[in-house]
Order: structure tokens, then C-alpha cells, then sequence
């Protein structure tokens, strides 16, 4: 715990949760349909595009991904993850090594659609299935839903799946 996190020059990604109930009581997951993590359940995100914030970032990937409309009042910022991934060689880790931006999004316009990325579940809080998401996942989504802010580090080991390494802290954004 506590030690540096450093997130120099790794690719930025973004990754949000729609939630319902306060305390939240549903979240909207989907079934990643292609891409990074494809066959996961996960929030909707992807890459932060040159000239984007990482707020303008999620605003469109729930456009694209679920073909919702969220403004920047109702969208926080809750995590700043960063993954590692020792095993993948050197010429694939800008794919793979990543600083995640997570936010919570607690009202947006529309119904949440199937696209060719993701399909979209709403999910009862205490029936997240973290056996179908990256590991990481049931170490800071449950902290995240409960309104807490983290900053983390993950290290996974040799098979990309399992965790070598976290270290895990609040923060402040
Ligand atoms: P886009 O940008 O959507 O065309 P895609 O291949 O879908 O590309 P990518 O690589 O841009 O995905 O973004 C990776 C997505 O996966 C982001 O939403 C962040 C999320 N992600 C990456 N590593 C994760 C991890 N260990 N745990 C997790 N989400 C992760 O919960």
C-alpha cells in the first residue's frame, strides 16, 4: 500500500458503470463483444483519442457503445487504475499496459442499446459476476459502487489473467 504509482507515457483508457439507487442498487454491465477483454463483462470505455479529455473520452464511448447520451455534470470520476502486464513482450504492451479512468454515471438520455461492442445487462449490486471480469475487478468496483474514490495498481501474472501484484489506495480527483 501507499507505494508510487507511476503512470507515465502508458496508453489512457476510460471505463464507466451507469448506476441506479443510492446507495446504488443496479449497475449496467456488458458482455464485451469484440476488442481488448472481448468475452468479459465490463463497463462501457475504450481508448482516449489525441486531443481528448478522458471526460470527453467515456462521453463517447457511451454514444458508440450503448448509444446513450451522458453529460459532464453527471459523470465522476471515482478510479485511476493502471495495468501491467510483465509476460506481454515489449512490441504489444502499448495494448495491453494501460492507466484506466473509471467514472460513475448516475443520469444520461435514452435506453441503453445492443452495439457491435458491447450488450448491455443491468445487474443487481450484490450479483456482479466478477467470475466473468478481469481479476481486478471484485478488488475495486464493490469500493467504487460504494461511492469510494482509488487510486490502484495491478500487476498480472504470467497467463494475463491472474494477479501478481496490487496495491490499492484512496484517492482524490
Ligand atoms: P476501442 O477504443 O473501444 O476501440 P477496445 O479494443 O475496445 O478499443 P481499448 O483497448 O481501447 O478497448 O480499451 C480497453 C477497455 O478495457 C477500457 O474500457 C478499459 C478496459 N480495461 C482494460 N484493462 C482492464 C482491466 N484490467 N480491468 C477492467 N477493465 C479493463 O475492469
Amino acid at each position: 500500500m501507499g507505494k508510487k504509482i507511476d503512470n507515465k507515457g502508458l496508453k489512457q483508457a476510460t471505463l464507466c458503470f451507469l448506476v441506479k439507487g443510492d446507495p446504488v442498487e443496479h449497475v449496467l454491465l456488458g458482455m464485451k463483444k469484440r476488442g481488448f477483454g472481448s468475452g468479459k463483462m465490463n463497463g462501457f470505455g475504450g481508448k482516449v483519442e489525441d486531443g481528448e479529455s478522458v471526460e470527453e473520452a467515456i462521453i463517447r464511448e457511451l454514444w458508440e457503445e450503448a448509444g446513450l447520451n451522458a453529460y459532464p455534470e453527471n459523470i465522476e470520476k471515482m478510479a485511476e487504475l493502471t495495468f501491467i502486464f510483465p509476460s506481454i513482450p515489449e512490441d504489444k504492451k502499448w495494448h495491453w499496459d494501460q492507466v484506466v479512468h473509471v467514472f460513475l454515471v448516475r443520469d444520461w438520455e435514452g435506453e441503453p442499446k445492443e452495439s457491435e461492442e458491447m450488450k448491455p445487462i443491468w445487474t443487481h449490486v450484490k450479483k456482479i459476476p466478477f467470475d466473468k471480469m478481469w481479476q481486478d475487478d471484485r478488488h475495486w468496483l464493490p469500493v467504487v459502487l460504494c461511492n469510494k474514490k482509488v487510486k490502484g495498481k495491478f500487476v498480472f501474472k504470467e497467463d494475463n489473467e491472474g494477479l501478481l501484484d496490487i496495491d490499492m489506495e484512496e484517492a482524490e480527483f
